[in-house]
């Protein structure tokens, strides 16, 4: 039969969606699995929606069908046709049975979509990866989330090669066969979607644990990994627990199968993928041991391991109708994960971590050319969304609903929510209903949230007015790019805030006339365009701490003086907002340097912080966080035409006149006090002290390089763990110490046999911000251990050149520009989905000045026009160009 050539895609509109003509209710899957060629025979139970008289029609992407037959008759070549993306079935009637076999090509599946090899074919495993539109790549099937069924997977394969068998769902048996062949049997009690489907096979070693759910269930939980990574799996099954145990707590949700699997590989396109029963975890986000991992790391593998069991409940008993709900399971599972991580870490802390994420990489995402709601209306290709709109913002406007019920009022809307949706397919809307119906509240007005792109602006002015003792707070929002646009609804956007005296001491709340006794912050709710909010029994005038916690994903723009956000930095009580007052001081101290009209603001922040630093009261990560300005893109995010390199040298300046400020000496002493401490524990005073130390030894090296780098080659040989080996080698690079060629020959040659810290070579390498980064990434690529094959070590290279270095990657004559693309065209050949993450490195190129601008145009639109890009590449490529 003929496969015809892929047609030119076209945009899927949530507009559009229809119901299913057709869902399966059992599919019973059997493999015999080999590494060049797999084969599986699919058994479909059909069931047939009599509403629409529509044809059975089955995604399958290009599969190699063997046979096909239905309700047992095999079919003749007239009776079905396929495109190579959709087969076409004559004579299906509600209750009919399909079985078709397809041939599979595992190996050489380099997309990492479907059935694919993971390492070598000598002893490399099989793995799938089905979220969003892979199972498709696995056999015919309505490949839509919408359509649950019953599954029941049979694996059979050579013994020796493939020792382990996972499959999703409870073992239902396994055996020998005959010629040295086992086999094993899965079934999933619970109806789900295909891309949750997961298979695992090869040799794989082991850790288990006995885990007993609050509602009484023995679960075991096991931890598979290659035999080289075994040892370093053990923190994760801890964080598994811990994350089990939360949301039993948290939520009320138990695990609802005898076994949960997890399993390690080092060739995935994303973090990990919730696949039912049988987790897959990019290495990355799942082993961790102090001599490789850091202590940033260790955090992530925390949560990500959280994150991929939570959507047990967000994301599989209670999944997306359709791909544009893909919040509904990602935002709320990464607010779900944020407040887990804030209850086992510090609270503050990682609120400034995911505010800053937000910032780097949403607000961006938001202003550029690829910006899209957190719902999208259309996609050409799906697998571009997983951005950090749908997930970082996503979750932000799930933390404005919570806010809005309270503790209480949020659970009760989670129990409603998961009560009516347990084994559906959902909505936002359904999401919404059942918080609001559970509280008696109508939450819809948020729905406008989800369906707008940009980052509002959120304007605030204070006028005190001694006579009357009345502050009066005016709060006005701007929704972006609507200048000529159909004007937009406004917003409900929860402000959290409370008022200080010029003391720093905390105001009584006295909202509108209403007393209410010792209350110091509260939240209002601007829900139009402009609003004011009067409050009296103020004694003198205050300054507004405003937004506490974040409370909403907005700009905030607020006429204050660099005195008052000092104030805010000395003495906010709210651990997020005092960094936050900090960050927007030393953003106005930018602004001093950068315009030279006044230093105020340059003043103001380096006195504030040489007094904490001296204080002693502080915990040391957050004093680490307030000594470090926001970072490039987030100051360029204030810039009309960018130049990077000016960025840069600019923040270089900004941190120097503070270390200055703090003096070359006390920052020494500083760092031998906290270098006397060195330790390996893990508990939070010890990362904490990491942290500052690695921060305080930065700020050194800005003054005295010499000094810093005797310290920091002394740290990198003496280092008992990641932490700061990986912190003493980038200050030896960044300063350009004599030490740092060996450090680096050392880094190599001690880490080859070990990938994840492999790619930390890469990458603090790849990031260092001079003007030779292009060729730099060159000579590296030249390296044995570089590949374009594998997405960590892409990611290390290529992704931190392009992100992590903005100086080097926008160097003038375009060079970093050209590298990419070229790298594009190579890496799309091979795996599409990395290929087209990485081109959005090109998003925000209008905003660069001239030259650049030019360069970028230039390398983009010659990207463009090669022939035979991927979907996904041309999806976000043409975006950009846009
Ligand atoms: N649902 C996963 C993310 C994910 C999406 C696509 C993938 O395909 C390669 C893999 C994982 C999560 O949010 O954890
Ligand atoms: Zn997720």
């Amino acid at each position: 039969m003929h496969v015809l050539p892929e047609q030119t895609p076209a945009l899927i509109r949530l507009r559009d969606y229809r119901a299913p003509a057709w869902r399966v209710e059992t599919v019973e899957l059997d493999f015999d699995l080999g590494i060049e060629a797999t084969e599986l025979s699919a058994r479909l139970l059909l069931r047939r929606d009599a509403s629409q008289n529509l044809p059975l029609r089955l995604d399958g992407e290009n599969l190699q069908l063997l046979s096909i037959a239905l309700d047992g008759v095999p079919l003749p070549a007239t009776a079905y046709r396929y495109t190579g993306n959709v087969l076409e079935v004559d004579g299906a009637r509600d209750g009919s049975v399909l079985e078709t076999r397809v041939r599979l090509r595992p190996a050489a599946n380099t997309a990492l979509e479907g059935l694919y090899l993971s390492g070598s074919h000598e002893t490399g495993f099989l793995l799938t990866q089905c979220e969003a539109e892979g199972f498709r790549h696995i056999t015919f099937f309505p490949d839509r989330p919408d359509v649950q069924s019953r599954y029941s997977v049979t694996l059979r394969a050579d013994r020796a090669r493939f020792p382990v068998l996972l499959a999703g769902g409870n073992p239902d048996g396994s055996g020998e066969l005959e010629g040295g062949r086992h086999w094993a049997r899965f079934v999933d009690p619970h109806p789900k979607p295909s891309y949750l489907f997961a298979l695992v096979a090869g040799r794989l070693e082991k850790i288990e644990r006995d885990y007993v759910t609050a509602d009484g269930r023995a679960v075991q939980l096991k931890i598979w990994a290659e035999a080289d990574a075994i040892g370093r799996c053990g923190y994760a099954m801890d964080a598994l627990e811990r994350s089990m145990r939360w949301d039993e707590q948290a939520y009320g949700r138990n695990y609802d199968l005898d076994v949960f699997h997890v399993v390690a590989t080092h060739d995935f396109n994303m973090g990990a993928m919730e696949n039912k029963g049988l987790n897959i975890f990019n290495a990355k986000c799942l082993l961790a041991d102090p001599d490789s991992t850091t202590d940033d790391e260790y955090r992530h593998v925390e949560a990500v391991v959280a994150h991929e069991y939570f959507h047990n409940w967000s994301g599989n008993r209670v999944t997306c109708r359709d791909w544009f709900q893909l919040s509904l399971k990602e935002g709320l599972t990464v607010f779900r994960e944020q407040s887990f991580s804030a209850d086992m870490n510090s609270a503050p802390l990682k609120r400034i971590e995911d505010v800053s994420l937000l910032r780097r990489a949403q607000f961006p995402e938001d202003a550029g050319p690829l910006a899209h709601p957190v719902r999208p209306a259309q996609y050409s290709e799906i697998n571009n969304f997983y951005t950090a709109t749908v997930y970082e913002k996503g979750s932000e406007l799930v933390r404005m609903l919570a806010g809005a019920l309270g503790r209480a009022g949020f659970r009760r809307g989670m129990d409603l929510y998961f009560e009516r949706n347990d084994g559906h397919a959902a909505t936002l809307e359904d999401f919404l209903g059942a918080l609001g119906d559970a509280n008696g509240t109508d939450l819809m007005p948020y729905l406008a949230w989800y369906g707008q792109a940009g980052t509002p602006r959120l304007k605030a002015h204070g006028r005190y007015d001694a006579v009357r003792q009345e502050y009066t707070l005016t709060l006005a929002q701007h929704a972006p790019g609507t200048a000529g646009a159909e004007p937009r609804p406004a917003l409900p956007i929860p402000v959290k805030l409370a008022l200080f005296d010029r003391d720093g001491g905390m105001l009584p709340l006295h909202l509108d006339g209403q007393t209410s006794e010792g209350i110091t912050e509260l939240v209002v709710v601007l829900a139009q365009v402009e609003q004011r909010f009067v409050f009296g029994n103020v004694a003198s005038s205050p300054v507004p701490s405003l937004l506490r916690g974040f409370s909403a994903p907005v700009i905030l723009e607020c006429d204050y003086t660099p005195g008052e956000l000092a104030l805010l930095l000395g003495h906010d009580v709210d651990g997020f907002n005092r960094w936050e007052a900090g960050q927007q001081l030393a953003a106005r101290a930018y602004e001093d340097l950068r315009d030279g009209a006044s230093a105020d603001a340059l003043q103001a922040w380096c006195a504030a912080l040489a007094l904490l630093f001296d204080s002693h009261g502080i915990d040391d990560a957050l004093l680490a966080d307030l000594l470090t300005p926001p970072g490039e893109v987030e100051l360029a995010e204030r810039e009309t035409a960018i130049d990077p390199q000016h960025i840069h040298h600019l923040r270089q300046r900004l941190q120097l006149r503070l270390a200055e400020r703090l003096g070359a000496e006390a920052l020494h002493q500083r760092y031998l006090a906290l270098a006397a401490h060195t330790t390996i524990d893990m508990d939070a005073t010890s990362q904490a002290r990491r942290r500052l130390k690695r921060r305080v030894l930065e700020l050194l090296n800005l003054l005295d390089r010499a000094r810093a780098g005797e310290l920091a080659a002394a740290q990198y040989h003496d280092a008992p763990g990641m932490t700061d080996r990986l912190a003493a080698l980038t200050v030896l690079l960044r300063g350009q110490a004599p030490q740092a060629a060996s450090a680096l020959l050392d880094y190599r040659t001690r880490y080859a046999d070990n990938a994840l810290a492999l790619d930390k070579w890469f990458a603090v390498q790849a990031q260092i911000p001079d003007e030779d980064a292009p060729e730099r990434v060159l000579m590296l690529e030249r390296d044995p251990g570089f590949t374009l094959k594998n997405p960590n070590r892409v990611q290390a290279l290529l992704g931190a050149f392009v992100r992590g270095n903005p100086s080097g990657f926008h160097r003038i004559d375009g060079a970093g520009y050209r590298l990419l693309a070229e790298r594009l065209i190579a890496l799309d050949a091979l795996n599409p989905q990395v290929a087209a993450r990485l081109a959005t490195a090109f998003n925000g190129w209008q905003r660069l000045e001239s030259q650049r601008r030019g360069a970028a145009r230039a390398a983009i639109a010659e990207l463009a026009g090669h022939h035979g890009l991927s979907r996904n590449l041309a999806e976000i490529i043409g975006g950009v160009l846009n």
